[in-house]
């Protein structure tokens, strides 16, 4: 049992508090909980999880071995116990499950999604099958290279995820994985032209500089400075790991089967990347001209291309005229350093949702028939960016937080309002819980026509000059009366910005001022034509692989293709019908300070978090409620061999009926509630106590009915 702990842990589920207010909930989770290491506590079987911010000693195999097939009360509160719960729903009940991990920037969703992974994959294929060991090991591995290339220090998290992913781990009928997917939500490609101050662009570029050998260094013309490329010399510092990361990312490549040139492809379009930052333009008034003509040389020789060619698509681009008339128009130096870093950009989110597929091709399930091998069960684990507030808040932030709204929309819908909505409707007496509901400010972005998204696109499609500005006047002007935004202009107060240029949402999580400078550009997206055609025109198959749209000429381009907003929206709209379909387990991750110190629980910040993710709400409804319900069919089909009245078969009128006379004959009477049409257990140790009989039964019941087969009986 959990309480096994001793008292001196505290709770170590939060439903068990004498008193739930906020004052008991952080003296528990502080000084019973973070203050003695324990960093994982329950709110029934929500883990909340705070990051220690040093390596504890929790998750050798003994720990995994302790948690193995045990139910959630068996030991103390941890990652393995949910993932195990997940994984007995998937195998049992053959439910698809997901493990839903949240959190703001730095609160240690990554870490958890890894132990998760890593527990998953020690307690499944206990035969050492060869084909589900190397599935396993693709699914291991692929963190490094996806962390590698999509994670980045930033001011918040020295390796903190700058793309959304949810990875479907695919079972067969005995529980073993066999295959899966990755997921990949909109990476933050501003990073690789620029970055903050004390930012880094993403690891992958260090690594490469820092990591590779001598020879491939040289092939790709690089020297092993950051600080000699623009777009790495901001963040320069690089780190100890860089070099060993880089040895690890490489042989993860060729463990997960990447063949040895596409291995040299990724290198090459890094380092193509890192050339195309050092190339800049010098106008004579007139014409432009490019500085850096060896830079040039370099990008033509890595992506297999025309010198001329990456010239030409540097300095000019094809328009197509009213008349249908094809012309090629010159640059202005502003255009150009646009087109530059548009292309870097696209080279390389090309490149990452390229790693991804290549991945997702090798561990697709194959041969899958349903008849021969039954129903494939999945568990989806999701790990994105979190809530983010800095002190300059761009597009990309605009998303994630976005993207944080519909995820703490989702908890509220599953966990706080489902709940309720189950009582009312199966007739159980329940004193309804307020809780803040987020949908306005989901609204407040999404909504079709009035929502901020809707605004930027409008302002995107118009023909024009419509600057960010103009834009921001028009949400100024129709969104005035919505309690979450505020125009930032009429509040003289704050000497610290430019208020032309901001508006601020009042988020579940906080008040986060956007800066709107950059936002149509990066929600047009746009990308000239010419440098997908150039790329589409490599002779490397690799690349060309990944700009398969290059080959459209300027005349068959969309007009109007879908923006990077609605894109995104579109995505995690898909992502939560996807998550809302399956069983959910949450895991909750707190931040306990600013400073990434392993001592310090910032008291203020600690409680803010507490508040916004809900969690004292959680723990009322989870009180006031019950931990297990099923149909009473369900129910009585698996404990009727515990209970004298119901086995083999029941003489009662109804099914009802006969889990009543489990439930008595138990001694349980005062821990359930019957509903119209199901069962509701309080408390999971009922539950435990039944399966434990019912386990204990089992091997009985099999000798018996085994002579009853050979007439023995
Ligand atoms: V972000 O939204 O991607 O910026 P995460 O993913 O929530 O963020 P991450 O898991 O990257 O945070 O954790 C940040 C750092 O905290 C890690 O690099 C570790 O140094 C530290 N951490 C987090 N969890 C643990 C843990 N269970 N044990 C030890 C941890 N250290
Ligand atoms: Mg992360």
């Amino acid at each position: 049992m959990a309480e096994l702990e001793g008292l001196e842990f505290g709770k170590s589920d939060f439903v068990l508090l004498d008193e739930v207010t906020m004052e008991q909930f952080m003296d528990n989770l502080k000084l019973s909980r973070f203050e003695k290491g324990r960093i994982y506590t329950y709110i029934g079987e929500v883990v909340v999880s705070v990051n220690p911010y040093r390596e504890m000693d929790i998750y050798g195999k003994d720990t995994i071995d302790a948690y193995r097939g045990r139910e959630l009360y068996e030991n103390p509160p941890h990652l393995y116990a949910v993932s195990d719960a997940a994984y007995k729903a998937m195998k049992r009940r053959a439910k698809d499950t997901c493990i839903v991990i949240s959190g703001e920037s730095g609160a240690g969703k990554t870490e958890a999604s890894k132990h998760i992974m890593q527990y998953i994959a020690a307690i499944t294929n206990p035969s050492q099958k060869a084909e589900v060991e190397s599935v396993k090991n693709v699914l291991l591995k692929s963190n490094c290279v996806l962390e590698a290339f999509g994670n980045a220090k930033t001011n918040r998290n020295d390796n903190s995820s700058r793309f959304g992913k949810y990875m479907d781990i695919n079972f067969n009928f005995n529980g073993d994985p066999t295959g899966g997917h990755i997921n990949n939500y909109l990476l933050e490609k501003s990073r690789v032209v620029q970055q903050h101050e004390g930012e880094r662009n993403f690891h992958s570029f260090y690594q490469l500089l820092r990591g590779g050998s001598e020879e491939m260094l040289k092939s790709c013309h690089l020297h092993n400075d950051p600080a000699l490329y623009l777009y790495t010399r901001e963040g320069s510092a690089t780190s100890n790991n860089d070099r060993m990361n880089h040895k690890a990312v490489m042989s993860a490549l060729d463990a997960i089967g990447f063949l040895p040139e596409e291995i040299r492809s990724i290198n090459q379009i890094l380092a193509s990347i890192l050339h195309l930052g050092n190339v800049s333009f010098a106008s004579d008034g007139e014409n432009i001209k490019i500085l850096g003509l060896d830079s040039v040389k370099h990008i033509s020789e890595l992506t297999a291309t025309d010198p001329d060619s990456v010239s030409k698509s540097l300095l000019f681009r094809t328009v197509a005229t009213g008349g249908g008339e094809v012309i090629e128009k010159g640059h202005t130096e502003q255009d150009a350093c646009f087109g530059r870093n548009a292309f870097a950009k696209a080279l390389y989110e090309r490149l990452f949702g390229w790693i991804v597929s290549r991945i997702n091709g090798i561990i697709e399930v194959k041969d899958y028939n349903p008849v021969l091998h039954g129903k494939n069960t999945v568990i989806g684990v999701l790990d994105i960016y979190g809530f983010e507030i800095f002190d300059s808040n761009s597009f990309e932030q605009f998303c994630i937080n976005y993207c944080n709204e519909k995820l703490q929309q989702l908890f509220i819908e599953l966990i706080l309002q489902q709940e309720q909505d189950e009582y009312q409707r199966e007739g159980i007496t329940w004193q309804h819980i307020d809780y803040f509901n987020n949908q306005i400010i989901v609204g407040l972005v999404e909504q079709q026509h009035k929502g901020i998204i809707s605004i930027l696109d409008e302002a995107c499609l118009t023909v024009g000059n419509v600057t960010d500005t103009v834009c921001l006047e028009s949400m100024n002007t129709k969104l005035a009366q919505h309690p979450h935004y505020t125009s930032r202009k009429f509040n003289p107060s704050d000497k610290s910005m430019d208020f032309q240029k901001h508006f601020r949402i009042r988020h579940y999580a906080g008040d986060v001022t956007y800066s709107v400078d950059g936002f149509l550009e990066k929600n047009k997206d746009l990308l000239f034509q010419d440098f997908k055609r150039l790329m589409y025109n490599s002779t490397n198959p690799v690349l060309k692989e990944m700009w398969p749209d290059g080959q459209l000429s300027i005349t068959e381009v969309t007009k109007r293709p879908l923006t990077a907003a609605t894109l995104f929206k579109n995505s995690i709209v898909a992502l939560v019908d996807k998550l809302a379909c399956k069983e959910p387990y949450y895991v909750r991750c707190i931040k306990p300070n600013e400073m990434k110190s392993p001592v310090l629980f910032d008291d203020a910040r600690c409680e803010h978090q507490v508040a916004y993710l809900g969690l004292l709400e959680n723990v009322m409804v989870r009180r006031a409620g019950f931990a297990y319900r099923q149909l009473y069919a369900r129910f009585l089909q698996r404990y009727k061999m515990t209970c004298e009245y119901t086995w083999p078969n029941h003489l009662m009128s109804s099914d009802r009926e006969a889990v009543e006379a489990i439930i008595t004959q138990h001694g349980f009477h005062d821990d359930v509630a019957y509903g119209h049409t199901k069962l509701f257990v309080r408390t999971p140790r009922s539950l435990f106590t039944l399966e434990q009989e019912r386990a204990a039964l089992l091997p009985i019941l099999v000798l018996f009915l085994q002579k009853v087969w050979r007439g023995a009986l």
